[in-house]
């Protein structure tokens, strides 16, 4: 047995390059039950992060007793993280939404669903007659299932037409989306979770991913303990256990202050291109604007950009010629440049690195541009976050057509008229008036947002009827009009797709508590109340169960990037996950994408036309056909500029925010698991050691973080991070406490800004002051397993807890072998079939 706290990534089974990544199976279970008592076993994925590790619920009486990884599937191979561990299932059974909620007297009381329901379609109803589909908004999330996002997805473009749609994807990882757009032509996640078992350098720009994929951080630490370890480039401000990973691996840390990824990226292409280190027979066939990357960098020297970002010029030097030098380079990008400023820029960078030297679709060779949420890439694809379905450009008519004709309404009801509305522009418009019915399912904004106070007073808005659709009372469900409850994991079905395209299949275990419904059902209830139409008069939407949505999107995604049409819930049972593309060409799935170096940038078949990384101004159809791109990758250059909030005489530090491994997100699942929450219990402040002996702050001392914004008191880690960066964890709400209600989440602090490209708000820079407040009585229960280790490790308790999980590394089965190897989907732009 093995305690999965105290080891989060769980016993070593080393291998080397190129050998299959072994397998392991982990298994936890109820207090006192063994496999044998288990009913049933029901094959699903875990839904607590990007990584969509395969595995099968345990199911006794009815319940959920516990979780256990499938030896076979593609992701994980049988492994599971502390979060999948409890956090994916311990909740249930606890302080459930059973029953709908509306407002009666300015108080939430429970009802049944007809009130409910007819509540909803009646404002729905009135606001169409009076103002037209613009009154309404949706902001939906990362989390439900494929399914549900294409169900919502038609209600809103071709049922109520309203542009006004996008997912909490918007905060998490549109800048991934953006950034394969610009470069590519399309969202698609080039690289494949094998380029770990074969990558000589893995570099992590902004992606603490031992905390935040931890099972993708077992393979890493797999190959690390092998014969012939990668070396590993981590860029994060903190030192994290991937940036200890760096330094082990002969590799580097860079540690720029927030805010300046742009100009290391530029010094590390600049030396690239001084050094020679470029496939120019690559560059020449494959990709367009070298000159103008090669002028835009020429000016960043290490010593130039190490002044900018605060590094050593050396480690830049370093770096780069890791990249520059190793036969086979892996990269991962994640929040730490996302959420960051000049996010799709910086993002693009990385893709050039890649570009310039040809390291792309092959063994060992990728770029993932990374998804945060487990199914984040469904509500991009479906087309529930404001794209088009099928990765559609809305300025292609021929595009909008092909949808018109496959939902049989006119074309003119799908909104294309403008670019799809963002997030941060959807609570804009509902704070200027102009939304008045906003629909917000699976996200808790009112503590996910930036700017928290201005978010509060969003939601408060007498004139904004707001809906919300969660499994529990969230912070948000606070100010809803009516709370719809919903069937969580594991109470309903459908698929969702991972980081790299792998599709997996979630059936039901069992019953949902109470009255709550699946999503899925929730939006066809809508949609039969409000009784859309297609233009022969039949019902719109043609399904009533989740494999008929499936069989519906198969369709609306045939012949595009993200083709599911090889894909059925049969072949998705038994077996592994499968990557998309699946059809006729690749049956199987395909690992990689873009091998043969052709990539979907054809005008009539790209995503977007594309922007200005400086200033996100657009590209008109007429621009981006003159570039004849024609089926090669852009080369997007950028220069460095300052991030919009810099710290000054009244906030001297940038304060950033993020993750534990411990916790996900806001807590509704991982807050109700007892391992999880006893990890780490509470928000914390963490410091580095010299800025916290300036203040005269010691570990466990209650101190304040303020920013122009807002405020948050909590104890003080003296932590390991670089000097004048405070990091503040932003899973913190007030769901589960009496008292300090606004105070404890990160995002009283941050700003309302954004990228100008993908629209991605900035949560990891803030200016900040910091104060003392008062002594405290104990270290700080912060975990010390991971990035927010103490400066003094003698100084706090170690993070532990039980040993309750068992771990198989028997190879009780081979481990699957990768899908079709290497073929590329890159259809050649004469047969493109749009
Ligand atoms: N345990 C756990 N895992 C998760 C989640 C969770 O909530 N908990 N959520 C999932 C989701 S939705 C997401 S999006 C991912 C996020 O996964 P990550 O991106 O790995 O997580 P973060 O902690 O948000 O940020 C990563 C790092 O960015 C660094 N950083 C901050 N500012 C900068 C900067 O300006 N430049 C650079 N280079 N680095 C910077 C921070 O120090 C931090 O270590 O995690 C997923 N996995
Ligand atoms: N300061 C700061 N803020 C951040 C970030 C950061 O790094 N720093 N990261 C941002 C990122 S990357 C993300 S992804 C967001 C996450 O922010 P949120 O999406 O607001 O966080 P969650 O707690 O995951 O909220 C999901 C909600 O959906 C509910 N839910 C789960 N499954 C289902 C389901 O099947 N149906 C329904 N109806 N509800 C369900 C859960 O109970 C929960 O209330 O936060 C963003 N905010
Ligand atoms: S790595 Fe992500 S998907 Fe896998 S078990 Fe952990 S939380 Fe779940
Ligand atoms: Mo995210």
């Amino acid at each position: 047995m093995a305690d999965r706290i105290a080891d989060i990534w769980g016993a070593r089974t080393p291998h080397a390059r190129d050998a299959p990544w072994p397998v392991r199976v982990d298994l936890h279970l109820d207090q006192g039950l063994a496999e044998s008592d288990v009913d049933r076993w029901v094959q699903s994925a875990c839904v607590l992060c990007s990584n969509g590790c395969g595995c099968d619920i345990a199911v006794k009486d009815g319940r959920v007793v516990g979780v256990r990884g499938r030896a076979g599937d593609v992701v994980n191979h049988g492994r599971l993280g502390p979060k999948g561990l409890y956090g994916s299932w311990q909740w249930n059974g606890r302080d459930r939404l059973t029953r709908p909620l509306v407002r009666r007297g300015g108080v939430l009381v429970e009802t049944d669903w007809d009130t409910a329901m007819e509540l909803v379609v009646r404002r729905s109803g009135e606001l169409l007659d009076e103002v037209g589909p613009l009154s309404h908004g949706f902001y939906t999330s990362g989390q439900l299932f494929l399914e549900e996002y294409y169900t919502l997805g038609v209600i809103g473009k071709a049922g109520l037409g309203t542009p006004h749609m996008d997912g909490n994807t918007r905060l998490c990882t549109a800048t991934a989306a953006a950034a394969m757009k610009e470069s590519f032509g399309s969202d698609g996640q080039p690289g494949s979770y094998h380029d770990v078992d074969s990558c000589d350098a893995l570099f992590l720009f902004g992606h603490n991913m031992a905390e935040t994929q931890t099972v993708l951080w077992s393979r890493v630490l797999d190959r690390l303990h092998g014969p012939d370890r990668p070396v590993v480039v981590a860029v994060d401000p903190r030192r994290t256990k991937v940036a200890e990973a760096a330094v082990e691996s002969g590799g580097v840390h860079l540690a720029p202050l927030p805010g300046t990824n742009q100009a290391l990226m530029n010094g590390l292409l600049r030396e690239l291109i001084a050094h020679g280190w470029v496939d120019h027979d690559y560059v020449g066939a494959h990709t367009l604007g070298y000159d103008e990357l090669a002028a835009t960098v020429e000016p960043c020297t290490p010593e130039h950009v190490a002044g900018i970002c605060r590094v050593d010029a050396e480690d830049v030097r370093r770096a780069a010629r890791i990249f520059g030098t190793s036969e086979r380079v892996l990269s991962t990008v994640l929040q730490g440049f996302y959420q960051s400023h000049q996010a799709t820029a910086a993002s693009c960078q990385v893709n050039n690195l890649h570009l310039l030297r040809g390291l792309i679709g092959r063994p060992g060779c990728g770029v993932l541009q990374m998804n945060g949420q487990p199914t984040a890439q469904n509500t991009r694809e479906c087309g529930a976050d404001g794209d088009l379905p099928g990765f559609r450009n809305w300025d292609n008519p021929e595009h909008v057509r092909e949808l018109a004709e496959l939902w049989k309404v006119d074309p003119l009801t799908i909104p294309h008229w403008a670019p799809p509305t963002h997030a941060m522009q959807l609570w804009r418009y509902a704070e200027q008036g102009s939304i008045r019915f906003l629909w917000i399912s699976a996200t808790n904004p009112a503590v996910s947002l930036p700017e928290l106070p201005r978010v509060r007073e969003i939601l408060a808005k007498q004139d904004l009827f707001v809906v919300v659709q969660d499994g529990f009372r969230t912070e948000t469900a606070e100010y809803a009009d009516v709370v719809l409850p919903a069937a969580l994991w594991g109470e309903k079905q459908g698929t969702f797709t991972n980081v790299n395209r792998t599709v997996h299949l979630s059936d039901k275990a069992v019953e949902p508590p109470g009255e709550a419904r699946s999503d899925l059902d929730i939006f066809l209830d809508y949609a039969r109340r409000m009784d859309f139409r297609d233009r022969d008069g039949e019902p719109l939407i043609r399904w009533s169960d989740p494999q008929g949505a499936f069989e519906a999107w198969k369709e609306c995604s045939r012949g595009r990037l993200c083709d599911y049409t090889g894909l059925t819930y049969d072949r998705l049972r038994g077996g592994s996950g499968i990557p998309w593309p699946c059809d006729d060409e690749h049956p199987d799935g395909c690992d990689r994408l873009y091998a043969d170096g052709v990539f979907p940038t054809h005008p009539d078949v790209c995503e977007d036309y594309g922007h200005d990384l400086l200033t996100g101004g657009t590209t008109s159809p007429e621009q981006y056909k003159a570039q004849r791109p024609d089926g090669r990758a852009f080369l997007k250059a950028a220069e460095h500029t300052p991030p919009p909030e810099q710290p000054s005489d009244d906030y001297p530090f940038v304060v950033t925010t993020g993750r534990t491994a411990y916790h996900f997100h806001t807590r509704t699942k991982t807050g109700r698991s007892r391992q999880l929450r006893r990890a780490a219990p509470q928000p914390w402040v963490e410091l580095s050691a010299r800025d916290a002996a300036a203040l005269g702050v010691a570990e466990g001392d209650l101190v304040r973080v303020e920013s122009p914004r807002g405020r948050v008191e909590a104890p003080a880690r003296v932590g390991r991070g670089r000097d004048g960066v405070v990091f503040v964890p932003f899973h913190y709400g007030y769901w589960d406490v009496e008292d300090g209600r606004h105070g404890r989440a990160a995002n009283e602090l941050t700003l309302t800004e954004w990228d100008p490209v993908s629209k991605q708000p900035l949560f990891k820079i803030a200016a900040a002051r910091v104060t003392r407040l008062a002594d405290g009585t104990r270290p700080t229960p912060a975990p010390t397993t991971t990035a927010s280790a103490p400066h003094d490790p003698a100084s706090v308790p170690a993070t532990t807890g039980e040993d309750d999980v068992h771990e198989d590394v028997a190879p009780a089965d081979p481990p699957p072998p990768p899908p079709s190897p290497d073929r590329t989907p890159g259809v050649p732009p004469a047969e493109s079939k749009g």
